[in-house]
């Protein structure tokens, strides 16, 4: 790169100059005029016009990483659940006026062309979301940075119901071509699989083991913009897409052997093909473990030979880089910087392993022991030979230390061990993780300590300065500033907008929960909300809700110990005690029970709990008797579009998990910060969410992680609390009873006989105290002053919540990089 070549100029910040640029990429980008383009033709160009007024700063700040050779952090994820990039960076590129009125004069709705955009959802849930906040927050504030993870050409699925039940479609949100991208196919790095591994002697007689993959795929990087805000910094996202590096073989496809013409190709493309639709529950699949090594293998050899100038000296690669590991997804990455060292560059073993300690940092997002990835040996040495040894030699060394340290102690020793003996001899990832990473952190305090004391205790003891916590955060611009423009405008005029990039600065407004006039202005934005919510769902989805009523959000990936159930059986006990006259009907507050949740499609149970929540919802919805007052809404397909919409319009989140299980949770974040307030458990972030915004202004219930500790060590038995309560009885009495399905007993028992008989989340344990806690909801509720004062509360006090303050937190105990002003 020559410092000499002058930046690209900066367009113009002029509705002139924004309209002129746009026409120019409708009519020389698209080949269309203006009278005939597309809705399509017309987002494509006013992305590809938004990417423009970004170019200056991210050659700049590219072109500053060669020259300040500053600190990066790679973030090393398998998952990127961006959403929508339009709103994001027309916020970040300050076009957002200038657009609309450009627009405006062409007789184009902004608003419209927003719809176009399909949200690249390549993440599962809370990890992938996550990753996308830290980026932002990261080029926010300046810090150099790089997204490394996969292209997956279909994301996670779309997920439709059909009579109630989950169906998955493939998600093609490349269809109508993707304007934020920037593919460098020239650019592309070949990725071994399989094949054995050799002795070999160097000219210089160094023996060393040389693997000879059998057969090889191109990763192809593409590029993506990560702008900050308030700041010309661009960061860079790279995403692979894997390729067959040779065309088809045309001879045998002239043959006729079509299938067998393409099968390198169909291997080699299917590795970035899908994203696996599974959260928290890995999958043991060979195709997974291809997709890990393929994005890792790609992002290293990209930093290590495109990212580092040429003469980089490697044994400073700890100044230059902290690779930080979201989970073990991309684990295999320590025993590929191994390879690239020892094999391909020959250092020492003790050189090299010297390096990988202090470059690797392990993020666990976890508590289920379920959701620890292990890779059996078999399957782990036959696509990656070379990597299993270096694996094998890593666990020979660290035993050796045990031994050392905790002589005889050889049960330690297996608990420890990287390699599991049972049921199959597998590599454990996590440990892997925690040997080589030079910290190892959790997400919220609470799930920290308890990977400290509990999944991870042992290397606790053995390393206590390694373990860390960082607590989570969401991105205030995109989860605030642009979801809810109405709330940011009326917290900008009461305090100015220095919150939007110091989301500390909320707490001004707390002096404002005691001002009337400014809770009704607040509880007036809340209605309108509401009411753009409700517009929202009866067009995205058909569904009919009132405008008015509370908004009760439960949105997140479905699973067992997350407790849709218990929120279902809540809803199912309201509906007898209306029924049974226990409950007047007048008494009862106005809800909409918002339900947002996709299944991992293997997961049966989940599916099962999915058609009851529908199957309770229609009921409910077509009870006349009910006079509209209670409504169960369940859109359908759920994502990150959605999301800006229903969080802003929410009143009530809903964060039910088992004390112990979730290790932190976003979602929860998000609504307090757009004013909803919580009813929860003492789990995860929660526990922070409530000594922050204090306890009366949030709906604590059930047993602590203690309490469930307890119950669990002296046997929980689910029969007998439902024996013991007349209204958790009554209430599973009217499942069971076929009340949701047409008069079938046999339909929703599969969800029935899971509570009865283990429950293994003690949703029936906590029944009675959340349907307590759900009573003081509608006490309160009634109350509006006092519920409005409680929302700003909620909103002034959550600051902490922004991911600007995980990535600060990150910086100072883990990775020790800094900010680099972009100074031009
Ligand atoms: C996904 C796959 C494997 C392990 C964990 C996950 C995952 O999504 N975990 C979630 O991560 C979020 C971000 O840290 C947390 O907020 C959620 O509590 C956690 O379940």
């Amino acid at each position: 790169m020559n410092d000499m070549t002058p930046p690209v100029a900066a367009r113009e910040h002029t509705v002139e100059s924004f309209t002129r640029e746009f026409l120019r990429e409708l009519n020389f980008g698209r080949g269309v005029d203006l009278d005939r383009a597309s809705a399509n033709d017309k987002y494509m160009a006013l992305a590809r016009t938004v990417r423009h007024y970004l170019m200056t700063g991210w050659l700049e700040t590219l072109r500053n990483q060669y020259r300040d050779q500053a600190k990066v952090v790679a973030y090393l994820s398998a998952e990127f659940l961006l959403g929508r990039q339009l709103d994001n960076n027309l916020l970040t590129s300050n076009l957002e006026g200038i657009a609309r009125e450009s627009l405006d004069q062409l007789g184009i709705s902004l608003d419209d062309l927003r719809e176009v955009e399909i949200e690249p959802g390549l993440g599962n849930g809370g990890l992938g979301r996550l990753a996308a906040c830290f980026i932002d927050s990261l080029a926010t504030l300046d810090v150099p940075c790089i997204g490394y993870g996969i292209r997956y050409e279909y994301g996670i699925f779309k997920q439709a119901f059909v009579d109630g039940h989950q169906v998955e479609k493939p998600d093609t949100w490349l269809a109508l071509g993707s304007p934020w991208e920037f593919p460098h196919p020239e650019n592309a790095v070949t990725v071994g699989f399989g094949g054995h591994v050799e002795d070999v002697t160097d000219e210089d007689g160094v023996k060393r083991r040389d693997w000879v993959p059998a057969s090889v795929v191109n990763g192809v990087p593409y590029n993506y913009m990560v702008p900050g805000y308030g700041t010309n910094r661009v960061n860079t996202l790279r995403l692979w897409s894997a390729r067959a590096p040779k065309a088809f073989n045309l001879q045998v496809f002239n043959e006729g052997g079509y299938e067998e013409a393409v099968k390198n190709q169909t291997f080699a493309e299917n590795i970035s093909k899908v994203l696996y639709p599974e959260d928290s529950t890995p999958q043991g699949k060979e195709l997974r473990l291809q997709q890990q090594y393929f994005f890792v293998a790609c992002s290293i050899a990209d930093f290590l030979c495109n990212v580092l100038p040429q003469d980089f000296d490697l044994h400073r690669l700890p100044d230059r880089i902290t690779w930080q590991l979201n989970d073990t997804h991309p684990v295999i990455a320590v025993p590929e910087l191994m390879r690239q060292l020892v094999d391909l560059r020959g250092w020492t073993w003790e050189d090299a392993w010297g390096v990988t300690q202090k470059v690797f940092a392990y993020t666990c997002h976890t508590l289920l022991p379920e959701a620890l990835e292990v890779w059996p040996v078999d399957l782990l040495g036959k696509l990656l030979p070379r990597h299993l040894e270096i694996i094998y030699r890593i666990n020979e060394l660290f035993l050796e230390e045990l031994r050392d340290t905790y002589p005889g102690d050889e049960l330690k020793v297996r608990h420890m061990s990287i390699i599991a003996e049972h049921p199959v001899r597998a590599v454990r990832m996590a440990h892997l993780a925690t040997v080589a990473g030079f910290k190892v952190n959790g997400v919220a305090a609470l799930h920290s300590e308890l990977l400290r004391d509990k999944v991870l205790s042992d290397f606790a003891q053995l390393w206590p300065e390694k373990f860390t916590n960082v607590t989570n955060g969401v991105t205030p611009r995109r989860f605030v500033r642009i979801a809810n423009p109405s709330m940011s405008g009326l917290v900008t005029e009461a305090i100015g907008d220095g919150w939007i990039k110091d989301l500390s600065q909320l707490s001004r407004l707390e002096p404002l929960a005691e001002d009337a006039e400014f809770r009704r202005r607040f509880r007036d934005i809340k209605a309108a909300n509401k009411v753009e919510f409700a517009r929202v769902l009866k067009e995205r989805d058909g569904i009919e809700i009132a405008g008015d009523a509370m908004v009760d959000a439960m949105v997140k990936r479905l699973h067992e110990y997350k407790r849709q159930t218990l929120k279902l059986l809540h809803i199912v006990s309201l509906y007898q005690r209306i029924g049974s006259g226990a409950l007047p009907l007048e008494s009862v507050t106005p809800r909409t029970f918002v339900f947002g949740a996709k299944a991992a499609p293997g997961y049966a149970l989940a599916k099962q709990i999915i058609a009851l929540i529908n199957a309770v919802g229609s009921t409910i919805n077509a009870d006349a008797s009910l006079e509209g007052r209670l409504k169960v809404a369940f859109p359908a397909n759920y994502n990150v579009t959605l999301a800006e919409k229903l969080i802003p319009a929410a009143d009530l989140s809903e964060q039910i998990s088992l004390a112990g299980k979730e290790a932190s949770g976003t979602g929860n974040m998000k609504f307090a910060l757009n004013g909803a307030l919580t009813i929860g458990t003492d789990d995860g972030a929660n526990v922070e969410i409530r000594e922050l915004v204090g306890d009366e202004n949030f709906f604590l219930f059930g047993m602590s992680e203690p309490e469930v500790a307890d119950l669990e060590a002296s046997g929980y038995s689910p029969e007998a609390v439902y024996a013991s309560d007349p209204d958790l009885k009554a209430a599973i009495d009217l499942i069971s009873s076929g009340a949701f399905s047409g008069g079938d007993r046999t339909l929703h028992e599969p969800v029935i006989a899971a509570l009865l008989g283990e429950d293994r989340f003690m949703a029936l344990a906590d029944f009675r105290s959340y349907v307590d806690a759900q009573d003081r909801v509608e006490a309160y509720y009634g109350d509006f002053e006092a519920w409005s004062r409680s929302a700003i509360l909620n909103v002034a006090r959550s600051g902490f919540f922004s991911s600007d303050r995980s990535m600060v937190d990150y910086m100072d105990r883990i990775w020790g990089a800094k900010p680099v002003k972009q100074n031009f």
